[in-house]
């Protein structure tokens, strides 16, 4: 019994990472608040939701396209220096296209997909917005104006589009094209990963007209590891205790022809003690180890 109990524990256990994973789609749970602004208690957000409503200058719906863009950290990984980023970053529609954006968030921080620049008569703040915590799914749906535009496509969480999360939206043929979104147009600012932080702190100094600065990575004195140490001199005193062995050898064998054990023993500690007496006298740095052993 107590087996059934504990086998069926560990099943749970190990099965929550992979529930916790699951997607959860957030599009039937979405409750209307009205003007295109709809929630679920779980954080999913959808503004601006517009399936009908022709833009001013529309007289038609041109096309109508479904597109599933992914947010996450993982998309970010080919682009150096980028934290988060969609899985796409340029988009084209003809105007008057119908646009419904399934987002899906594969992240478990918040993400948004959230567009600017749209008429404010027909979205809220010029918004068309989605926003969910991941690992989730959410959809909405615009209606593109005419003209030809390029609308910015970002995450508003804060750094989120900073450290790669921006995208740009071309209605028509657009109006150009935004800056520092990854693999599309240059970097604002430009992330330089060949300089070395005493070069980049001399940088700074030059810049700033300071004096030379105090070199940054020997000014931390380096304390030696006593480990070590005790190493190299133990490996000291060992090889010249061989060679001392290796030379006192020949003598000793003859000195001590016809002694009893116990002589041997008696000369052999006397001559010890001798030598490290001598050693000590010395007053050499590699015998502190013996020193040690002796006083152990
Ligand atoms: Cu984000």
């Amino acid at each position: 019994m107590m087996k059934l109990v504990s086998v069926s524990v560990f099943a749970a256990l190990f099965s929550l990472p992979a529930f916790a994973l699951d997607y959860q789609d957030h599009d039937g749970l979405l409750m209307n608040h009205g003007d295109g602004h709809l929630m679920d208690m779980a954080g999913g957000m959808v503004m601006g939701n517009n399936p009908d409503t022709l833009p001013g200058g529309c007289d038609k719906i041109s096309e109508t396209k479904e597109i599933t863009v992914h947010a996450g950290h993982k998309y970010a990984e080919k682009f150096p220096g980028r934290m988060f980023t969609f899985d796409t970053q340029e988009f084209q529609f003809k105007p008057c296209t119908k646009l419904t954006v399934h987002f899906i968030n594969d992240d478990n921080v918040r993400h948004q997909w959230m567009m600017h620049g749209l008429p404010k008569y027909l979205y809220p703040k010029g918004m068309f917005h989605l926003e969910i915590s991941g690992p989730a799914k959410i959809s909405g749906t615009l209606i593109l104006p005419p003209g030809d535009k390029t609308y910015l496509v970002h995450c508003d969480i804060a750094q989120h589009m900073e450290k790669g999360m921006k995208a740009q939206l071309k209605v028509g043929k657009g109006d150009g094209d935004l800056p520092s979104i990854p693999n599309v147009t240059a970097n604002v600012i430009t992330d330089d990963y060949k300089i070395t932080l005493p070069e980049l702190l001399a940088k700074a100094h030059e810049e700033a007209n300071l004096p030379e600065p105090v070199a940054v990575v020997d000014a931390v004195p380096v304390k030696k590891p006593v480990a070590v140490e005790n190493d190299s001199s133990f490996s000291g005193v060992t090889v010249i205790g061989l060679a001392l062995g290796v030379l006192v050898a020949p003598f000793l064998a003859r000195k001590f022809k016809g002694m009893s054990p116990a002589e041997v023993a008696a000369y052999l500690f006397e001559l010890s003690k001798s030598i490290v007496r001598f050693a000590i006298e010395m007053g050499q740095g590699w015998f502190k180890t013996a020193q040690t052993m002796l006083q152990k």
